[in-house]
């Protein structure tokens, strides 16, 4: 049976770590949410800078001494970790690539500090920062960006090689996430992920398959089934996560259950994450949120319409009434 994890995008961006006041928010949502039947969350690690990186991992370190100390200590944790512009292991310059592996090794340590098992996200190409050219600073598109991401995946390869070597020995699992063309400049679609994996040959450095943007992006249902067999027989299917393609509310959008779990649920038994993108401040300019937040009690006030919780049982449900589908067989 798979856990079913729910990402924190629904609360925050950042855990704030050090803030002694929102650790109990963050127990509280742990206790409610598990309430509903959630057995793991997933947490969004925020890149901060390099100076505090051994601040970061002793913060982290605390968080999880204190999730324990709160009798949780059987909430499995998922990390969620992005490229950013200064920490780019796809940078053309070597010292920004060793600084963009530091920076990964770091957030590697923090998911083995909170005894997360995966580290999932874009770490290849810095998300949602779209290349432009170097003479002119024109932004770069179609023929012209897959030129340059050519080169920045070769760059890339390397670095994120000996990030694979130094999970293994922490014992967690890279799950590079291919997201949108909406939301970032590649990869975009997993096939495009696939051949940036052929020339890495550490197993540790594999894939999340989210169904938001396999919807947006991948390939259609038949080449899906060949792209997930192909993944596991190369142990390289790290992760999942379920997320409606307006990443709102699970329980009511077009996501193609059958076709996204028949050809994983045989050959995957790890988490499923649910990924929904609450309408908080940080996300409503860059997703172009135009729905209601989801208010999120104990922060929010009452309304007549749904709250955080809601959103987050209703997913939980409807996942597990899709999964059970699968199991009785369609
Ligand atoms: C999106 C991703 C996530 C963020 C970037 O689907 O799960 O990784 O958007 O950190
Ligand atoms: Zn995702």
């Amino acid at each position: 049976m798979n856990d079913i994890y729910l990402s924190f995008f629904m609360f925050t961006t950042n855990l704030k770590p050090d803030d002694l006041d929102y650790r109990n928010v963050i127990v509280n949502h742990i206790r409610n949410l598990e309430g509903f039947g959630y057995t793991g969350f997933e947490f969004p690690i925020a890149p901060g800078e390099r100076e505090f990186f051994e601040k970061d991992l002793q913060d982290y370190t605390n968080l999880r001494k204190f999730i324990d100390d709160m009798g949780l200590e059987h909430i499995q944790i998922a990390t969620n970790v992005g490229a950013t512009p200064q920490f780019d292991p796809s940078s053309s310059n070597p010292e920004q690539r060793q600084e963009a592996l530091e920076y990964l090794k770091s957030r590697v340590d923090i998911t083995a500090a909170l005894r997360g098992k995966i580290m999932m996200g874009p770490i290849i190409v810095p998300y949602a920062a779209f290349p432009t050219r170097e003479s002119d600073q024109a932004p770069l598109w179609s023929d012209e960006l897959q030129d340059a991401l050519e080169i920045r995946y070769r760059n890339a390869q390397p670095i994120l090689e000996q990030l694979g070597e130094y999970a293994e020995e922490k014992n967690v699992k890279l799950a590079i996430e291919p997201i949108t063309h909406w939301e970032t400049p590649g990869p975009n679609k997993l096939s495009q992920l696939l051949e940036f994996l052929d020339g890495i040959s550490s197993r540790q450095v594999g894939v999340v398959i989210d169904s938001a943007h396999e919807i947006l992006d991948g390939d259609g249902p038949e080449i899906f089934s060949n792209q997930v067999r192909d993944l596991a027989a190369q142990d390289r299917l790290h992760y999942i996560q379920i997320s409606a393609a307006d990443r709102g509310a699970v329980h009511t959008s077009w996501l193609p259950w059958q076709a996204f779990l028949e050809p994983i649920l045989p050959v995957y038994n790890g988490p499923i994450a649910i990924e929904v993108f609450n309408a908080i401040p940080d996300f409503v300019k860059s997703l172009h949120l135009t729905r209601r937040k989801f208010w999120i009690p104990d922060e929010d006030p009452e309304n007549q319409y749904p709250s955080a919780y809601e959103i987050a049982q209703k997913a939980y449900d409807k996942t597990q009434a899709e999964l059970k589908k699968f199991r009785d067989g369609y």
